[in-house]
């Protein structure tokens, strides 16, 4: 619950966290990012549940529904009793205090979601882990969080339980199973009052532990407070993509990976509308998801969408509004494709996780070909040219950005990294034009310079979708003796289509044709299927180390 903002709202109100393991492994002030709160919308009150924000006042409202799955549809006052009772479980039987770290594990799903949402309401930190993950990368996340105690789906139980090195003795103790056969949690629930009063959190006590999903190196834990939830509902959602209660979103992304988190959770909480978790989404199941639920809202990546658009036909898209893009960059191909075959223009945005949420992006006619778009309003972006000072239109550099969110890694030198002056460094290059809109080259060090010249991968990507036979590709840079680098593709061909030498020779054609011939690929290697994390990104360092 809030408190009305009171004399002493300037002086950082006390924690309400009595395990201030959080707390204690912030980076240092000097290491952040400059935190900004520019719109009259970001001035959060000192004390602040983010939880009890979403639900508490929506749950009134007769009837609306906030949660659609596969066997289940609940109402806002549903979901605020369920949320209540696993509260209730948490701070319970389980036995846990305020600002103690729960390990969640379950696939997108409304009882997955519930559970994220009664951690942070009860108090204590969610560390939402991707299905996906394996054995030893769990128990990194796990050892690095510290965590307390573990909320997990039945169907992933044998996983969690083969996790090495194993959970703490204790940790295993305080371990509740959802969904499935037992229904373990679930029977504890329904013992549990139905009415939860959120804890009374500080606006900066830490909420939500996110690793990023790293597409390389050990992952890193990305700190987050009740405010920071608020703020991304309050920047991109309610500027560019301008959701309304009558939205049904529906995607792709995990709830364990902010992108899910926001786009499928957080955003259709935040205005009353409804959002629909399915699980094991393909291209195909996700279309027909969004025909059966008349979805007006996509959130999905680049991957999905080129996919989508070749079965579009097959469906009845009239429902959808907005598709939003991210996770890696949106090749103009693929949002050509995509209006050729629903009529819409993409919403492309550029988030991180240390961000929480999207930071640049633009919607309907102030979209420019090519571009991302400019800073969501509540952020500044810059490009820094080599020596650090920001450069001018034209100039490719490190992307810079700050807002109301920033990068704070749970006990992590590699904080040092992503902050430089203020600004968080996302590992970026872009260019800006002369009317402020910015351009994704690359990643930092994906770079390719082949003889002298700088060549961005993603560019020649661009020009290789244009080609009929190509389903998807990888473009990296292959050391080379006399050239440093040469620029090499890594193609997946649509099924109808077999490799051949001369197919490798029509796209270097292809590709010259279309851009400054000294960018086309010196090498094709054609591949069944392109590596990728379970967030959608392109692995490349996988390209440039497994086809040697
Ligand atoms: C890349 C993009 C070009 C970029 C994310 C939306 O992807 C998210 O978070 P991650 O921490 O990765 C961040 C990095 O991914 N990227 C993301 N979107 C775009 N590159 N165009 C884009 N539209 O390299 C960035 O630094 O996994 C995305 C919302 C929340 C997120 N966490």
């Amino acid at each position: 619950m809030t408190r009305p903002t009171d004399s002493s709202a300037s002086i950082a109100p006390a924690s309400a966290h009595t395990d201030h393991f959080a707390r204690d492994h912030l980076p240092p002030p000097e290491l952040w990012p400059e935190l900004r709160f520019d719109l009259p919308e970001l001035q959060y009150p000192p004390r602040l549940n983010c939880v009890a924000e979403l639900l508490d006042g929506a749950a009134d409202v007769d009837g609306r529904t906030a949660i659609l799955g596969e066997h289940a549809s609940w109402s806002y006052a549903a979901l605020r009793e369920r949320v209540d009772r696993i509260a209730h479980v948490l701070r319970g039987p389980m036995g846990l205090e305020a600002g103690n770290r729960v390990l969640l594990r379950g696939a997108n799903n409304p009882m997955m979601a519930a559970c994220i949402l009664a951690v942070i309401k009860a108090g204590c930190i969610a560390v939402p882990t991707m299905p996906l993950l394996r054995a030893r990368e769990l128990s990194a996340i796990a050892g690095k969080s510290q965590i307390n105690a573990v909320l997990c789906a039945e169907s992933l139980r044998a996983e969690l339980e083969a996790v090495d090195p194993p959970l703490p003795p204790a940790v295993r103790a305080n371990t509740l199973w959802f969904g499935g056969e037992s229904c373990q949690l679930e029977a504890m629930m329904a013992a549990q009052p139905a009415r939860f009063e959120a804890v009374d959190t500080a606006a900066d006590d830490v909420c939500l532990i996110s690793f990023t999903s790293g597409t390389t190196g050990i992952p890193k834990g990305t700190m987050h407070f009740h405010r920071d939830v608020l703020a991304i509902c309050d920047c991109f959602p309610r500027s560019v993509l301008r959701s309304r209660p009558s939205d049904v979103f529906i995607g792709t992304p995990p709830l364990a990976f902010t992108f899910g988190l926001g786009g499928l959770l957080l955003f259709p909480l935040r205005v009353g509308a409804a959002a629909v978790l399915l699980e094991k989404l393909t291209p195909e199941t996700l279309l027909k998801a969004i025909e059966k639920y008349r979805a007006t809202v996509c959130f999905t990546a680049p991957t999905f969408y080129r996919q989508m658009a070749q079965m579009a036909g097959d469906c009845d898209l009239a429902s959808l509004l907005a598709s939003v893009s991210a996770g890696e960059a949106l090749p103009p191909a693929t949002r050509e494709a995509w209006r050729r075959a629903t009529g819409l223009e993409m919403i492309d945005g550029i988030g991180a996780t240390e961000l929480l949420h999207i930071f640049i992006s633009a919607a309907g006619d102030q979209v420019r070909a090519g571009a991302t778009g400019k800073p969501v309003p509540g952020y500044q972006a810059c490009i820094l040219g080599q020596d650090g000072k920001p450069v001018g239109p034209g100039v490719i550099g490190r992307l810079a950005v700050k807002g109301p969110t920033g990068c704070r890694y749970l006990a992590d030198a590699r904080q040092r990294d992503y902050v430089l002056d203020g600004w968080n460094l996302t590992g970026d290059a872009y260019e800006m034009d002369a009317d402020g809109y910015f351009y994704y080259r690359s990643r930092t060090d994906d770079m390719i310079i082949s003889a002298g010249y700088n060549i961005a991968g993603p560019e020649v990507e661009d020009a290789l979708l244009r080609h009929p036979a190509v389903a998807e590709c990888g473009v990296i840079g292959r050391a080379d003796e006399e050239r440093g680098q040469i620029v090499e593709a890594h193609v997946v061909l649509k099924p109808e289509v077999a490799p051949s030498p001369q197919l490798a020779a029509q796209l270097q054609d292809f590709v010259k044709q279309q851009i400054a011939p000294y960018k086309y690929p010196r090498s094709i290697r054609f591949l069944k299927a392109l590596p990728r994390t379970e967030t959608g990104k392109l692995q490349r360092f996988k390209l440039r180390t497994e086809n040697p």
